[in-house]
């Protein structure tokens, strides 16, 4: 009896071991995942988040994927001849103990080929691949078309110092 049980216990050891997800560690955490809700027409989206690095090593995101969108790539905003233009990136290195923010105007999760308009108030699911950290789940809000912050909805006064409240005039295909 003994030795079955302590068979037992070896094998649910090895089964836990071989279902524990490369990130166990919890090297790498991601927080403020979000994104902007879409017009029904556009087929294009972005998510942005924090990642921030717990760990002794420099990590690098080199990938996403989501259920919503055909293709999902890393891109960056950049200024190429004054016109301000986004392109593909091939990954993101984030130092130890130090935070990479995807926001509006800079790094950002493109979402190409929408399955659905991203509404307001839901929210779209995000797999990030890591090069040490390995796959981080992700939930992403949604909040307003052209919201440039977390958690900014409809109805919301504009902040001081901008004009209009509707949200909706940024420019298509920029995120
Ligand atoms: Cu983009």
């Amino acid at each position: 009896m003994v030795l079955s049980k302590k068979a037992w216990f070896v094998s649910f050891a090895l089964a836990l071991a071989a279902i524990a997800p490369a990130h166990a560690d919890d090297s790498v955490t991601v927080t403020q995942a979000w994104a902007r809700a879409t017009p029904g027409t556009v087929k294009t989206g972005a998510i942005y988040l924090t990642a921030t690095n717990n760990g002794m090593a420099a990590d690098r995101l080199v990938g996403a994927s989501s259920p919503a969108a055909d293709k999902v790539e890393l891109h960056e905003m950049a200024m190429d001849n004054g016109v301000m233009k986004m392109r593909p990136v091939k990954s993101l290195t984030i130092a130890p103990g130090k935070s990479v923010v995807l926001k509006p105007g800079g790094y950002h999760v493109m979402l190409t080929g929408l399955k659905a308009p991203l509404k307001e108030g839901d929210t779209v699911a995000l797999t990030l691949q890591f090069e040490k950290a390995g796959a981080i789940a992700v939930t992403a809000q949604i909040a307003k078309a052209g919201a440039m912050h977390p958690g900014e909805m409809s109805g919301m006064p504009a902040k001081p110092g901008m004009s209009g409240g509707s949200g909706g005039m940024s420019m298509p295909g920029m995120h």
